[in-house]
């Protein structure tokens, strides 16, 4: 992911330069605020009763009826868009659109009068196969750049051969007439999943939520997508975006706020740093509560999945492991790998040296790559568990 990081470091040393630590720390506040008020609007369209409301409440994690999920039942049609985010996490909202339908449907008119520009992508939904204004709609979302993808739902209830190719054919049909200058049918198909909205484990219900977070952009609407659904990402994705950040939060803890640490020859902010490696563990899953979640839905104790953790700090983080951690890195001398060199020469101006904020990268690039292998081996003795092995 490209983040600007040349033009992010050339900034930070030109602070130091004029401003010292004290403009460093205000800047470094400053890109980590830019980055956490990045909100990304997803968008959720298709004909009436296809399960627009049913696929949101998929996505966030909702259960039919609660309070701040989308309405099913029937008569529950939105005339304006209806915007749904997961309490205390407002950096995705979806949105779910008014129906396409009618002999009078203009996808030019509909696009205007929906913001089309607010979206980073959009989700056309069918329970059938996908009507003339549904290619429409996705025809002039090409011409204007947008990332779409065809959501066929209900495949629970749907023929069995799903990946067939007759009944994608059947689905798709429209497609196949010819007259979306801006759409053919490898790209449709490329762009086509099947779901079922109550069951977000199963189908392709992952995949198309995954395929709008890879495609997503500028890369910090990527990163937010990411993070705000991490229980829905593919965790290699996720890993190498949290590793830019890596560097700024290495900065963080070494200039703003930094006390002794016990036998550091550096100072640092240990406390910002536990809440650092907090939120992994939360990313990849590895807290109590999600642990538990998951075992339940495969009907074993807690313990048969926090078993497979072999990380320390995933188990059990303490302030105390972290110092700990941090002065084994030091003693190593902190040999960075080759993505974090380029800030080598900033952090060699920092107060405590290179070593502080590389030792700082070690512990935190270390972790991120220990809870990913955590995160998969806890998925592998999912599958293991499902398959009865
Ligand atoms: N079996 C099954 N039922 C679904 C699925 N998606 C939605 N439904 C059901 O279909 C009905 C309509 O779902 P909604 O989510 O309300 O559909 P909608 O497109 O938001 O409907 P309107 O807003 O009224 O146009 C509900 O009874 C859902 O429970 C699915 O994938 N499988
Ligand atoms: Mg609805």
């Amino acid at each position: 992911m490209d983040l600007e990081i040349a033009g992010i470091i050339g900034r930070f040393s030109d602070a130091m330069s004029h401003g010292g630590i004290s403009e460093v720390a205000s800047l470094v506040k400053a890109e980590r605020s830019r980055v956490e008020s990045v909100t990304v609007h997803v968008a959720v369209t298709g004909s009436p009763r296809v399960g627009k409301s049913a696929f949101i409440n998929s996505v966030m994690g909702f259960k039919d009826g609660e309070d701040s999920a989308a309405p099913t039942g029937p008569a529950q049609q939105v005339t304006k868009p209806a915007a749904y985010s997961r309490p205390g996490n407002p950096s995705s909202v979806f949105w779910e659109l008014p129906s396409i339908r009618g002999p009078s449907f203009s996808s030019d008119d509909y696009l205007k009068a929906v913001e089309v520009d607010k979206y980073v992508g959009f989700f056309i939904l069918s329970s059938t196969w996908f009507t003339w204004e549904a290619a429409a709609l996705a025809s002039e979302l090409r011409r204007v750049g947008k990332q779409f993808y065809f959501i066929r739902t209900k495949i629970d209830l749907g023929p069995p051969g799903y990946r067939d190719k007759k009944f994608i054919d059947d689905v798709l049909h429209v497609f196949t007439i010819g007259h979306f200058t801006n759409l053919d049918i490898e790209y449709v198909t490329a762009h086509f999943f099947c779901v079922s909205c109550h069951h977000a484990d199963r189908f392709d219900f992952l995949e198309c939520v995954r395929a709008l977070q890879r495609n997503s952009s500028p890369p910090l609407q990527k990163h937010a997508l990411l993070l705000s659904l991490h229980y829905l990402a593919n965790k290699m994705e996720l890993k190498d975006s949290m590793r830019e950040f890596i560097p700024l939060s290495a900065v963080y803890s070494c200039v703003i706020d930094p006390i002794p640490v016990k036998q550091l020859p550096y100072q640092a902010n240990v406390h910002f740093l536990y809440d650092e490696i907090q939120l992994y563990r939360v990313l990849f899953e590895l807290d109590y509560p999600a642990l538990s979640k998951r075992a339940k839905l495969i009907r074993q104790p807690t313990f048969v999945l926090s078993d497979e953790i072999q990380t320390t700090m995933a188990r059990i983080l303490t302030e105390k492991c972290i110092s700990e951690e941090l002065l084994k890195w030091t003693e190593m001398n902190a040999p960075v790998s080759h993505s974090y060199v380029k800030w080598i020469p900033f952090l060699e101006t920092l107060p405590g040296g290179k070593l502080s904020g590389a030792s700082t990268i070690c512990l935190l690039d270390t972790m991120l790559q220990k809870f990913t292998d955590d995160a998969y081996r806890i998925q592998r003795k999912m599958e293991d568990v499902m398959k009865g092995k």
